[in-house]
């Protein structure tokens, strides 16, 4: 295989779907992965279609530790070079006060949002030191940086991933593998539909009143950091749409 290879978690929706054409479109090789099997097989078709790239589907959940060894073990020896990982399988569920929210919810959270990103950078990570090179792309949020009412376990669970790509970024520059974290605000994709369990006129109502990102202005700065010679890394990232400053404030018409 010639082209380089990214392997996206969550690329069934969203982000990992937008930058699995965006990458595609660049000529990498890409392995997608979600649970949802027929998505994966859709976006394949999708991009095998408009692209003369090589695509390979890996279904499985990221907070089935065993599930992803066993994925990534038993890739075909040459999609092992992967060049490049995006953690980006992840979710919120619910938006409750501390003492109400479901600790279910909170622990799906955490074994997705940490654990799983645990899990794929623990079994992909042999493959790049081995080649002494490789990037890392985590996606954290703006919720990472600051902490927003009734946000307590997913605002958590992203500045754990904001921390630990500070961590692997130092413990890993021996091996010259780049870490970048991402944290994009607002974005109009399934997040919402899944954070309020299917609630459309809950989850329309976050992106009232103004624009917020769509999955492409992700993908495009995803691949903007992946995109610089192999001596610059861009370590931390912050996208909001123009509407937004931060995790408080966001212009909405009246
Ligand atoms: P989507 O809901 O559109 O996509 C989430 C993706 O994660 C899906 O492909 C889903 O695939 C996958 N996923 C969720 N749980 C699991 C699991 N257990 N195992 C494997 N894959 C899983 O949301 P976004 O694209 O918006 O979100 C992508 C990332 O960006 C998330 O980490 C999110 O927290 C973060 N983010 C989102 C923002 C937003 O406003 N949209 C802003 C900032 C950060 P499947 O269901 O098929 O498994
Ligand atoms: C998603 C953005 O504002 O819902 O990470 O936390 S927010």
């Amino acid at each position: 295989m010639t082209n380089k290879i990214v392997l996206i978690t969550g690329a069934t929706s969203g982000f990992g779907a937008a930058a699995a054409m965006k990458f595609a479109s660049q000529h990498y090789d890409i392995i997608i992965t979600g649970r949802r099997a027929e998505r994966l097989q859709e976006i394949s078709l999708k991009i095998q279609e408009r692209y003369n790239v090589k695509v390979l589907c890996l279904n499985f959940d990221v907070r089935q530790r065993k599930a992803v060894e066993q994925a990534i073990s038993s890739l075909p020896e040459p999609w092992k070079a992967i060049d490049l990982l995006i953690n980006n399988a992840g979710l919120a569920l619910g938006r409750d006060n501390f003492e109400e929210a479901s600790i279910e919810d909170w622990e799906t959270m955490i074994d997705t949002n940490l654990k799983g990103l645990m899990y794929v950078t623990r079994a992909v990570l042999p493959l790049m030191i081995t080649r002494k090179k490789g990037h890392i792309i985590n996606l954290g949020s703006t919720a990472a940086k600051e902490v927003y009412e009734k946000g307590n376990m997913y605002c958590a669970s992203k500045s754990a991933v904001d921390a630990l790509s500070k961590a692997m970024r130092i413990d890993l520059l021996p091996h010259r593998i780049k870490v970048t974290a991402i944290h994009p605000g607002a974005a109009d994709t399934e997040f919402s539909m899944v954070r309020f369990k299917g609630n459309e006129a809950l989850a329309k109502k976050v992106y009232e009143g103004y624009q917020p990102l769509v999955a492409e202005d992700v993908a495009e700065v995803i691949y903007y950091t992946a995109s610089l010679p192999d001596h610059v890394c861009i370590n931390d990232l912050i996208i909001t749409s123009t509407s937004q400053a931060n995790s408080f404030y966001t212009f909405k018409n009246s």
